[in-house]
């Protein structure tokens, strides 16, 4: 083969299509039963893209855009995952993919300048190029609790959710975790079962979607000039939201009516665009602080009691924890049959064959929900046994942190590739985007090669090096690595805690291009 991909979520597939389109021949190796990635696997109730449906969606065929339709603002996992079924027939991608293929290692040799793909049934495939396309968000972190293997009950975790669904009817059911993932389960949950306790470590801060039906009308005018729409997104610092301009005025300055009014308005609006409101929400601790307080005090005036009001007030900084889009959340806490557990001074003591543990009081549970977030970043790659130059495994190069050159490639690992990897902006934008980037940069790297009869090229550790220094440099001139994210690593116990992702899209799309433009500068080339 010429690539080997890993991976058949929206990166994988979109790889596998554009290898196809520029001549070379793929395979893509995918250990779910289906296409889709995160949205294949996280099924639980709520699952819904944070991201508008008319953005999060692939821009590389007219046809495509112009025929599916998004019945929401933002789209269910169900409609996501319907939506990259249909992408995979429309594209034919499917002839292409193993499904139920666990990689187990991926080795190169240096002699033949060729990559070794081994499956865990044994199967193996050479190939010159590999891409690894396994997604930010797609090792399920898993914390093992004293006692868990005497829980009588179920435990299912939101990423690895069960195909067939849960029924929590008549049932006591438990939710760890107040990410993403817990804050669009728990309304869900809470109406079904009988009581739901949720054990809250960290409160994370939640802005209303204010999800509705599509209205036709904006769609047409979307679709109208869909090019211009995709144009103005990439425009923006997270590649979404170019209708909405980030406000041009610092939190700190303005009076407090002027606050008020600004972020009644994004509120209003709902979603992640919430902290666009002023221009430096995410840079000045004062303003961060005036936005932060505004919202603990819309977290009050919505929960009734007090205490489970202030339980609920992250004490982060906004937006330092990647923000969460709900459907009702903070009013969940309102229902009778929903109770908060606060784990922020006593972490859970135990599960007991009929409950869980926390400062010595037993709460009964029939079922637990693990949402419990991801080894986010460099988990899933990390899994894939990737062996380079030298015999060095990716896990020892990246022992004290994922280094990378652009976020795309690794010294010491030829002609591999990642898609939306540590050290590009990845998580921090609309990823469908970031997608596009990386894999129309992929293969035109690749076609360049062959063009100029090149057949390796590898990063610099110079340029590694100072890539790394980089996105430390802008990391650290934001908030961003004032709290525990799993943006810095720091939600998995002994993982290197480094900023992983870059902030700023177009910044980084204007160095990508220069780097290229500039003869692959920082690249070793190989004729
Ligand atoms: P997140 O955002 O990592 O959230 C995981 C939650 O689980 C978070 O509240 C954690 O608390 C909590 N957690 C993790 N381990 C434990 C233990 N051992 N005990 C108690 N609580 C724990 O994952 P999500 O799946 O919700 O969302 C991930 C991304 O997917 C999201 O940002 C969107 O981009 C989509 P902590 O905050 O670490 O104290």
């Amino acid at each position: 083969m010429d690539v080997v991909i890993v991976g058949a979520g929206f990166a994988g597939m979109y790889m596998l299509h554009s290898c196809r389109q520029a001549g070379l021949s793929a395979i893509v190796y995918e250990r779910g039963g289906g296409v889709g990635g995160t949205w294949y696997w996280n099924r639980y109730p709520g699952a819904r893209c944070d991201v508008p449906s008319l953005e999060y969606s692939y821009q590389f065929s007219e046809d495509l855009q112009q025929e599916w339709e998004w019945t929401e603002k933002y789209a269910t996992q169900p409609e996501i995952l319907r939506y990259a079924e249909h992408v995979a027939d429309r594209f034919d991608l499917k002839r292409d993919i193993r499904f139920d293929a666990l990689v187990t290692s991926i080795t190169y040799d240096e002699t033949t300048n060729l990559w070794t793909t081994t499956l865990k049934d044994g199967e193996q495939t050479t190939s010159r190029f590999i891409v690894a396309a396994v997604g930010c968000l797609s090792s399920a972190n898993r914390p093992r609790f004293t006692g868990d293997e005497t829980f009588s009950g179920r435990i299912v975790h939101t990423g690895e959710w069960p195909h067939e669904g849960v029924d929590f009817t008549g049932k006591r059911v438990a939710v760890i975790g107040t990410g993403s993932s817990g804050i669009q389960a728990i309304p869900i949950i809470a109406e079904q079962c009988d009581h739901l306790t949720v054990f809250q470590r960290t409160a994370s801060f939640t802005i209303p979607a204010h999800n509705a039906p599509l209205d036709p009308q904006y769609v047409r005018s979307v679709k109208s000039d869909y090019s211009t729409f995709r144009a103005k997104n990439m425009l923006t610092r997270a590649a979404l939201g170019g209708d909405t301009p980030t406000g041009t005025s610092s939190a700190s300055e303005v009076s407090d009516e002027e606050l008020d009014r600004v972020l009644s308005e994004r509120w209003a609006k709902g979603g992640l665009l919430f902290l666009g409101g002023f221009n430096d929400s995410m840079v000045n601790k004062a303003s961060n602080d005036r936005v932060a307080n505004w919202v603990r005090d819309k977290i009050s005036s919505i929960v009734r009691d007090p205490q489970t009001a202030e339980l609920l007030q992250p004490e982060t900084v906004i937006g330092c924890k990647r923000l969460v889009v709900d459907s009702g959340y903070y009013e969940t806490f309102n229902r009778p049959n929903v109770s908060l557990v606060d784990l922020s001074e006593r972490p859970i003591e135990r599960f007991t064959p009929h409950g869980i543990v926390v400062d010595g009081a037993e709460h009964p549970v029939d079922i637990v929900v693990l949402a419990t977030g991801f080894d986010a970043m460099t988990g899933s790659l990390l899994k894939l046994g990737i062996t380079g130059r030298n015999g060095v495994s990716l896990a020892d190069a990246w022992n004290a942190g994922p280094v990378n050159y652009l976020g795309l490639t690794v010294h010491g690992f030829p002609n591999f590739f990642m898609i939306t990897g540590p050290g590009s902006p990845s998580v921090l934008t609309n990823v469908l985007v970031s997608i596009q980037h990386h894999v129309e940069w992929i293969t035109s790297t690749i076609s360049h090669l062959d063009a100029h009869g090149h057949h390796k090229i590898e990063a610099t550790k110079d340029a590694q090096d100072s890539w790394v220094a980089h996105v430390n440099g802008v990391a650290s001139m934001t908030l961003f690595p004032t709290c525990n994210s799993w943006y810095l690593g720091a939600n998995i116990p002994g993982k290197p805690r480094i900023f992983m992702p870059l902030p700023g899209f177009p910044d980084y799309v204007s160095r990508v291009s220069r780097v290229t433009e500039n003869h692959y500068d920082g690249f070793a080339l190989t004729p």
